[in-house]
């Protein structure tokens, strides 16, 4: 009888207790599976079931195939939702966080992941987050951390920073008050430096999805163009634009400034158009970058009474500003060109600005003096080097990837480790000062800047340089900057000493198999490889890339709608455990879909899973005595051989869907067959017991990686020794593959009308004689002219008639 409500606790408990996943350094090769690991929220759900069970089969099957398998898990533990319950329960972010990790653990352990649970990290410990504060340190001495003043989305009645998503439709998403931009000093992280060398390298992820790597490359989002300097009239200032079309220049009938570029103030300073400006960028304080720059939002702005002249053709052209040009993107402005940019043109068509092409139907150039019949993708390269030559602008390469704002007004995060002095300004606290902890005594009201600056015990300091009394930095980190490297500490988790050892990342990285959801297919894959890359400057590693291979997972959904607390359809991991057990849940979100694909949960789809369980005990149970089978593998009869076929195609197909394609599901299917073949062969007179044993022994091993608690047990009930994680993965016997006889399908017409077994090397021609001489065919056909017969080889005969 299955009973999984005793057989998983008793394999858990045999796991840890015997520290089966332990890893030790050997000479095996190496293998470094992960799966994302989670934000401690308190309860596991059903994509974490799914995320952990796909990584799971991967980390047993590779240690089954003689890899030295690392496979870690760990708690991005830093965040907002451990602030908020703060403000609502009244409960520290630190209690919080630590018992919803131990909480998580425990529901992780029931479903009897492969983890080596020694090698644990949660981002908040002190004993992590001191290492993230020297990594921090590292690149601010390389100069890539710096702090920089910018417009960020402000909410004046939370008195906090916003981030892009929080703030909808102009208001904040708690309060909804109007969102205002405010000037504040914020540390980043110089990513754009690196933005060459991360669009490069994307071309060597060749075991990365190409939709992951595409949005990574629009996310870098390079553009090739030029900038050039056009006067303005009656000023000193030349405005810079930037262009990715410099063949359009001679058709440039305005000029846009975005609202925020620091000459507007002084251009429109005590004219009568002070006031319209003022009131338009009061207007567009409240836009986010996303709403400005979508399609759908009406282009919209004011001129500014100034004028431009082109220095191609010398016209004078107004300048505007307007919704539609982002301040940080290129120069904050632009030459606009409305007969060849639809946001120019419907801006044109708006303000009544003339319209002036200047590339025909077959893109020869018109309107543009020398340049007119020319071909347009000469003329931008000719028009670049004339701009050149008159030193008024350039070839340039823009970047959509803006600079990594890193500094959250947070209490739980990773606090910066930067001291301010007046007299020596920001300084870095030294290295055996680290890690600046987190103080206990902080006030959470939801309002104002970091909660940090609540205490004063926190804030106090003294300056490294000069002992004078200092301030603390008060903003924390994103957490984007703890997942950053969590790979590298899983590899040395314990190092009291530095992140991790060099040697040590050299063995394990890059991590062969990622998993995790396709939501961080952009940001934090991104912020890794940046990390990396770092590293790897600075001499801390020698790769270059975090993942070998990716695997982003699809959802898990309910009757095609994602699973929510609002929508009230979540199915509890912890229900199903408890009704069927965690080996039926793990076969299930393993059968149900292909990894890459949305799944849909299905109850009877649960069920079928933990009925093919049972069936595959009593089968064992049934069985379990021919694993001492004394007969031998001799005088084959046409049963023996196709089961012997079966359990060999099996192992065969289950070993190729498992490696490189994540199959489960077609992996499983083949499993199931086997075990109705099973079922099938042993009702035989004349069966075999070498070949049940054969069977049930393979069942049992190749079951074990989805299932792994019943696969122990039917491991211990065939009458084994030790952990079946631990044996070798079955090979596959060539010879069984090979059919002597094959069934042919034989057509009328193009219907199935009879089957026949022939011979495996059958030829055509006998094909069709036996097809024409079956006697059944010969009933159907009897009459009939015959107009042609075809043979496919060993599959098919179609006889056409009339
Ligand atoms: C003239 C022109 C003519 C343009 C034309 C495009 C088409 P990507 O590819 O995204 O780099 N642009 C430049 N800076 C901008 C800013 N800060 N905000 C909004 N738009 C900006 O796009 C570059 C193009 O977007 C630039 O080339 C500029 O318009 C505009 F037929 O210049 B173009
Ligand atoms: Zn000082």
């Amino acid at each position: 009888m299955y009973d999984f409500k005793q057989i998983e606790p008793y394999w858990q408990k045999k796991w840890e207790d015997e520290k089966t996943f332990e890893i030790v350094e050997n000479d095996k090769p190496k293998y470094y599976v992960l799966e994302m690991f989670p934000y401690p929220s308190g309860k596991i759900h059903m994509g974490h079931v799914r995320n952990y069970s796909i990584g799971d089969v991967v980390a047993r099957f590779m240690k089954m195939n003689g890899y030295n398998v690392l496979h870690p898990m760990g708690w991005d533990s830093f965040g907002l939702p451990a602030e908020n319950a703060a403000i609502k329960h009244g409960i520290h972010p630190d209690k919080w966080t630590k018992e919803n990790i131990q909480e998580m653990k425990e529901q992780l352990k029931l479903l009897g992941l492969s983890y080596d649970w020694d090698r644990e990290v949660a981002t908040c410990l002190p004993d992590y987050y001191k290492w993230t504060q020297d990594l921090f340190l590292k690149f601010y001495e390389k100069g890539l951390a710096y702090k920089k003043k910018s417009f960020v989305n402000w909410c004046p009645s939370c008195e906090t920073v916003l981030a892009n998503e929080q703030v909808v439709g102009g208001e904040c998403e708690r309060c909804d008050s109007a969102v205002i931009k405010k000037d504040l000093e914020q540390w980043y992280l110089k990513i754009t430096d690196y933005a060459e060398v991360l669009l490069q390298d994307i071309d060597k992820l060749d075991g990365w999805p190409e939709k992951v790597k595409i949005m990574q490359k629009n996310w870098i989002g390079k553009s090739t163009g030029a900038e050039a300097d056009f006067e303005i009239k009656g000023s000193d200032k030349k405005l810079k634009i930037f262009t990715t079309r410099p063949d359009t220049m001679y058709g440039v009938t305005y000029m846009v400034l975005a609202p925020e570029h620091e000459y507007v103030e002084e251009l429109v300073k005590g004219t009568e158009y002070e006031e319209a400006v003022k009131a338009f960028k009061t207007k567009i304080q409240h836009m986010s970058e996303i709403e400005r720059t979508s399609t759908d939002t009406e282009k919209e702005g004011v001129f500014i009474g100034q004028y431009c002249i082109n220095p191609l053709n010398g016209k004078e052209i107004p300048i505007y500003i307007a919704n539609y040009v982002m301040v940080d993107y290129g120069t904050g402005a632009i030459m606009a060109v409305p007969a060849h940019d639809d946001r120019d043109e419907e801006f044109a068509n708006k303000y009544k600005l003339d319209i002036v092409p200047v590339i025909d139907e077959d893109s020869k150039m018109i309107n543009s003096e020398e340049f007119n019949g020319m071909d347009s993708k000469e003329a931008f390269e000719k028009i670049v080097q004339k701009l050149e030559e008159a030193k008024i602008g350039k070839k340039t390469i823009n970047y959509r990837l803006r600079d990594w704002l890193i500094s959250r007004q947070r209490y739980w995060g990773c606090p910066i480790p930067i001291v301010y002095c007046d007299d020596c300004g920001a300084v870095p606290v030294e290295r055996e000062n680290l890690p600046v902890k987190l103080p206990t005594d902080v006030e959470f009201t939801g309002k104002g800047q970091s909660p940090l600056i609540t205490s004063e015990s926190f804030m106090n300091t003294t300056c490294p340089k000069c002992s004078k009394p200092a301030r603390r930095e008060m903003d924390t980190m994103d957490t984007f900057i703890d997942s950053s490297w969590y790979f590298l500490r899983y590899i040395d988790a314990k190092n009291e000493n530095e992140a991790f050892n060099k040697e040590l990342a050299q063995k394990w990285m890059p991590v062969d198999q990622y998993i995790g959801g396709v939501e961080h297919a952009i940001l934090h894959l991104l912020y890794s490889r940046f990390f990396v890359k770092v590293l790897k400057d600075l001499g801390m590693v020698d790769f270059d890339e975090p993942f070998k291979n990716l695997l982003t997972q699809g959802m898990v959904l309910k009757e095609g709608a994602k699973m929510s607390k609002s929508k009230g359809n979540v199915v509890s991991p912890l229900e199903i455990i408890e009704k069927y057990g965690a080996d039926t849940a793990r076969l299930f979100v393993l059968f149900a879909a292909p990894p890459e694909r949305d799944l849909d949960w299905a109850e009877q789809g649960v069920e079928g899973c933990y009925r093919f369980i049972n069936r595959v005990f009593r089968l064992i149970e049934e069985l379990k005595d021919c694993v001492n089978a004394k007969d031998e593998l001799n005088n084959l009869t046409k049963e023996d051989k196709q089961a012997r076929f079966v359990i060999h195609s099996t192992i065969k197909k289950v070993t190729d869907d498992i490696s490189g394609k994540f199959g489960f599901n077609t992996a499983i299917s083949a499993l199931m067959e086997l075990v109705n073949e099973m079922y099938k062969y042993k009702e035989n007179e004349n069966r075999k017991e070498c070949i049940l044993k054969e069977g049930i022994e393979a069942i049992v091993t190749i079951i074990s990686p989805f299932t792994p608690h019943v696969g122990e047990q039917l491991w211990t009930m065939i009458g084994k020794e030790g952990s079946v994680s631990e044996i070798s993965w079955p090979k596959y016997d060539e010879t069984a593959l090979v059919k002597d006889e094959i069934e042919v399908v034989v057509q009328i017409n193009g219907k199935v009308r009879g089957k026949l077994n022939l011979s495996a090397n059958v030829t055509r021609e006998e094909m069709q004689e036996m097809a024409l001489a079956d006697e059944k065919i010969k009933e159907l056909i009897d009459g009939k002219e015959i107009v042609k017969v075809i043979a496919v080889p060993k599959k098919l005969v179609n006889i056409v008639v009339k």
